[in-house]
């Protein structure tokens, strides 16, 4: 509701402000731990430093995986879409939708909380990906089911909103960040159930003891029929605010909500059926199922290309009615010293290189020569660590003091531009040279170690100390990032807008069959079926062995 508080209107109820705050500090505070492992990690592998205390490289790579990848992003994401549902259907969440979203704030807490002292206990040294058959203690794996778990009450929770309000509102349109937020929970529901299958019915029962050994196939293409999809639910929310916030920040328009729409609808059908793009250089998939997949993920790469032609249109658009001419005319009207635009505009710029190397990872020839290297680390911190990141931080910078009542001070705003810049630069040293040494064969996943000095690995090492330099940037850019945040909660009071693009489109405009979900689940289900049943019945096959669990740490 838009309540009244102290002469200016609030633009969120506090209750809402609540649980949306509770999920943004929960987020930073993971970045914060995550991003101090990141930075030892960077200058443990560049040789200059070892870790005291008997702390170990993987341990450290493990935590730094699981906060930032998991916990920074699904934190930040869920109370950013959150406060958008309650913002944009109904003016504030129905009581049930609120205690959704706590009970779900309080599983995925409480699992994580787990998974970490796990991890912090060195009982889980197993990487983000937590690869079978490398075992981790049980209860690492029964805390990762409960973040999933709470990670679903907080997805009903919106479509508990967003039915409501379709009831309340028929043969209305749903608000864009509304429908939007629904496409984001479907797809991470869908992607769940394949995760939370390998962890209760195959890591489970295995880390307990009940069965001996596990399949490693099933289990690592059960992960990658998530772990996909997990990389467009953080990309989702991020195109939420290129779409409809960042229009409304510049001053202009939505270009088309129809084709805003129809893309997110793509992402939600393509997003899932091609985790064996993952698994290119794995055994045991056939050629042809590999084709298949990579065919359907260049069918993805589709919806984003549409994504960067609707954000040339809106900034094109813009540009014109404010007078700008010529070919780049449109660039000068920008709000360039707006943080609130300047940090998603840089991650979208950094998501033009991060989605062309995307590309050269999907293709199987070029897989070969990058899978494994630090080529991927370098692809994976250029999309989710730059573009994600900073697109979410150009979103705290107007969320948090919606949500107190605040205001984004000048100091802060330039606090947030040089955050940004070094975040670039850090960016470039470690995700640059991580791009180069993985060419040259430098492995990812990797403590320091020259091979005996081997002359291809000493060739490596000014790259990784490059990587350091980066490593030590970031860090640096990240404390100011916290400093900020603090600075928003402690910011003047005043009256802070929710910014909501409008489409610069008629809402007849909006073709109706796009909010057809019965359709467009029945679909993804199809295209799930068509690309895994064979492969997936092949690894059940009776020529399949398990195997027993290691711990490599
Ligand atoms: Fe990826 C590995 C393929 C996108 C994240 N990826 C990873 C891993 C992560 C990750 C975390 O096919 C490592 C996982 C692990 O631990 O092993 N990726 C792709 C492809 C895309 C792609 C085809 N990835 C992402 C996104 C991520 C992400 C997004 C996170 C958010 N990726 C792969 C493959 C692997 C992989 C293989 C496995 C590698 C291996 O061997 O292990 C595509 O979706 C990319 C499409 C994007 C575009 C860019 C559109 C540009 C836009 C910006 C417009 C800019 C404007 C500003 C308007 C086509 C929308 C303009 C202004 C001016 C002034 C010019
Ligand atoms: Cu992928």
């Amino acid at each position: 509701m838009l309540t009244m508080k102290q002469g200016f209107i609030r633009q969120l109820d506090p209750k809402d402000g609540a649980l949306v705050m509770a999920h943004i500090l929960f987020a930073f505070f993971a970045l914060l731990l995550g991003g101090i492992a990141g930075m030892l990690q960077s200058v443990v592998r560049g040789g200059m430093y070892t870790l005291p205390g008997g702390i170990g490289y993987y341990q450290l790579l493990t935590a730094h995986g699981i906060l930032m990848a998991i916990v920074f992003t699904t934190y930040f994401i869920i109370g950013f879409l959150y406060s958008g549902i309650a913002r944009t259907m109904g003016g504030a969440l129905l009581p049930m939708t609120r205690r959704l979203g706590w009970a779900g704030f309080a599983l995925m807490t409480g699992g994580g909380l787990v998974v970490l002292a796990m991890i912090l206990l060195d009982k889980a040294s197993v990487l983000y990906t937590f690869y079978a058959p490398m075992k981790a203690a049980p209860q690492f794996y029964f805390g990762l089911a409960f973040v999933v778990i709470g990670s679903w009450l907080s997805g009903f929770g919106i479509f508990y909103q967003y039915r409501d309000w379709r009831k309340t509102h028929r043969g209305k349109l749903s608000p864009l960040f509304g429908f939007m937020a629904v496409v984001t929970m479907l797809l991470w529901q869908i992607a769940t159930i394949g995760v939370a299958i390998e962890v209760i019915v195959q890591l489970i029962p295995w880390s307990v003891g009940w069965t001996e050994t596990v399949n490693v196939m099933l289990s690592r293409t059960l992960f990658w029929y998530f772990g996909h999809p997990l990389v467009y639910f953080w990309l989702l929310p991020t195109y939420i605010c290129w779409y409809v916030i960042i229009p409304e920040i510049i001053g202009g328009k939505i270009y088309s909500d129809a084709l805003a729409r129809l893309s997110f609808i793509l992402l939600l059908l393509f997003s899932i059926p091609v985790g064996f793009h993952h698994q290119l250089m794995e055994p045991g998939v056939s050629p042809l199922w590999k084709y298949i997949q990579v065919v359907l993920t260049f069918m993805v790469v589709i919806p984003s290309l549409m994504t960067a032609f609707s954000l040339f249109a809106t900034f094109e658009q813009n540009g014109r009615l404010k007078g700008a001419k010529g070919l780049f005319g449109w660039l000068k009207v920008l709000p360039w010293k707006d943080v609130r635009f300047f940090a998603p505009f840089m991650g979208m710029l950094a998501f033009i290189p991060a989605g062309a190397g995307g590309i050269v990872n999907a293709s199987n020839q070029m897989n070969a020569v990058v899978h494994n290297t630090l080529w991927v680390t370098g692809h994976f911190h250029l999309t989710v660590a730059t573009s994600v990141a900073l697109t979410f931080f150009g979103i705290t910078y107007w969320l948090i003091p919606v949500i107190t009542g605040r205001v984004l001070t000048k100091r802060v705003n330039k606090l947030g531009i040089i955050q940004t810049v070094l975040w670039l630069v850090g960016m470039l040293f470690m995700s640059g040279s991580m791009h180069t040494v993985g060419l040259l064969g430098s492995p990812r996943r990797t403590a320091y170690t020259t091979y005996q000095d081997h002359t291809d690995a000493i060739l490596w090492m000014p790259y990784h100390v490059a990587m350091a330099i980066g490593g030590i940037i970031l860090f640096v850019a990240l404390v100011l990032m916290i400093i900020n945040v603090v600075a928003l909660l402690r910011a003047p009071k005043g009256e802070t807008l929710y910014p909501l693009g409008k489409s610069s489109a008629p809402e007849e405009a909006t073709p109706r069959f796009l909010e057809r979900w019965g359709v467009w689940i029945s679909l993804v289900v199809l295209l799930i079926l068509f690309a895994y049943t064979i492969p997936v019945m092949d690894m059940l096959g009776p020529d399949t062995y398990g195997a027993p669990g290691y711990k490599t740490w």
